[in-house]
């Protein structure tokens, strides 16, 4: 590489994570096959429209790129039409608004503070300045407050109902979700982003046959590169034809809300690393990575339950948890600090109820995708329980943790980044 300063801070992040337990939940490792796409020529080609119907000359193999990923997302996740364009996943939840419901209208989805996402209708988001947002929320146990939502829709009949979370630990009842769109007749729009590489893998439930629309992200737990797709059923129907918000429509509204409506040029390289990983996600192994996420979490938790450490829901189904630090007297930011000193990276989070601030919480969130894709189990994750302990214990210790950190990438060496060979 000509840019020494570039290059150097590259191999950096790459050692970072190499000797690090990357434990946030959202981040995972791809494989050498994803690097080498997102490195490729096919990031010099715009290619504005869809496969065939192009704005720009020289596509007819980016045509077969994005068809390719589109198949595979379609025949993954067992639905008739799969947009792989949006850039990432604030992007594609934007196009779904934009589909389907109109400025002033209003939306429902679960509070950030909550476990929710910023865009699904957080009052300094997009999604609540352009659309009359209401919020749910969990109930005092973390579980989410069915009931509340179900009382919510009939009282203010929003058009559109998120569901999907970035902190919640628990499995989502999909069946029950529709019947309460269904009480207003909203859509229902299922963000699987964090449990997409679970869902495929048959560890969560699958909200095909329920939601509407199905938005994930593709660098969660799916394992691909930074993006996202929006899935749904429908007919795709002649473009230059106005069509009206029916769900036979949901095709052709959201290709039309991606673009023109909101995007220019897709990643090609992008969609190509989709591709691979969709393919990846397709084989056997990738059934038993899904499960083994969700061991591993639930090891965890019973490990970190058995030192004291309070769980939000008592436990987890999925790839996280998020634990209450308030106990061990000790707030989200410092634990984030100084695990990170002993090379286990996770995030400060809000916990349901929490009487901090957002900026400084009470809670700490973590999870299990990228152990797992390292080749992590059980047995490791009783001792990381231990070192999170540890290092909670002796946060103010720096020798402590510099010891920890030592013992840290003892592990690391032995589970390798995807492509690395086992070090010495
Ligand atoms: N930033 C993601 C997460 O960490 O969950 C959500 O977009």
């Amino acid at each position: 590489m000509q840019d020494k300063v570039i290059e150097e801070l590259i191999k950096a992040e790459t050692k970072r994570q190499r000797e690090g337990l990357e434990m946030i939940p959202s981040e995972n490792h791809t494989s050498p096959d994803v690097l080498k796409a997102l490195g490729s020529r096919l990031t010099d080609k715009y290619s504005e429209g869809y496969p065939g119907k192009r704005y720009y000359g020289g596509c007819e193999v980016v045509d077969k790129v994005e068809n390719l990923a589109r198949d595979r997302a379609k025949k993954l996740f067992g639905v008739s039409h799969a947009n792989v364009q949006p850039y990432s996943g604030s992007p594609a939840n934007q196009a779904i608004y934009f589909a389907l419901v109109d400025p002033g209208d209003t939306v429902m989805g679960m509070h950030l503070y909550y476990g929710g996402h910023m865009t699904h209708g957080l009052k300094v988001n997009f999604s609540g300045t352009l659309y009359n947002s209401v919020q749910y929320h969990t109930g005092k146990d973390g579980y989410l407050d069915y009931e509340e939502m179900a009382d919510m829709a009939t009282r203010e009949k929003p058009k559109l109902i998120f569901v999907g979370a970035t902190a919640y630990p628990r499995i989502f009842d999909w069946k029950k979700l529709r019947e309460i769109a269904d009480l207003c007749n909203a859509w229902l729009i299922a963000d699987v982003s964090h449990i997409s590489g679970l869902i495929v893998a048959g560890a969560h439930p699958s909200p095909v046959g329920y939601a509407h629309v199905i938005m994930t992200t593709t660098h969660k737990t799916l394992r691909g590169p930074r993006g996202a797709m929006i899935l749904c059923d429908g007919n795709p129907s002649n473009p230059l034809k106005a069509v009206e918000r029916t769900p036979e429509n949901l095709p052709t509204l959201i290709d039309r809300a991606i673009i023109p409506g909101l995007q220019g040029g897709p990643h090609n390289h992008q969609t190509a690393a989709i591709a691979i990983a969709l393919r990846e996600a397709s084989l056997p192994s990738f059934k038993t990575y899904g499960k083994q996420i969700v061991k591993n979490a639930k090891k965890l938790a019973d490990e970190l339950t058995k030192r004291d450490f309070e769980l939000v829901t008592g436990g987890t189904d999925n790839h996280l948890l998020l634990v209450d630090l308030t106990n061990k007297k000790v707030i989200g930011a410092e634990a984030e600090v100084a695990l990170g000193k002993a090379g286990i990276t996770m995030n400060k989070n809000t916990v349901p109820f929490d009487p901090r601030p957002p900026f400084s919480p009470s809670g700490i969130r973590m999870g299990t995708p990228a152990l797992t894709t390292r080749g992590m189990k059980e047995a490791q994750m009783v001792q990381i329980a231990e070192w999170i302990d540890q290092v909670i214990e002796h946060r103010n210790d720096d020798k402590f943790l510099e010891k920890i950190h030592r013992d840290v990438k003892k592990l690391c060496k032995q589970y390798p980044l995807p492509g690395e060979a086992k070090a010495k």
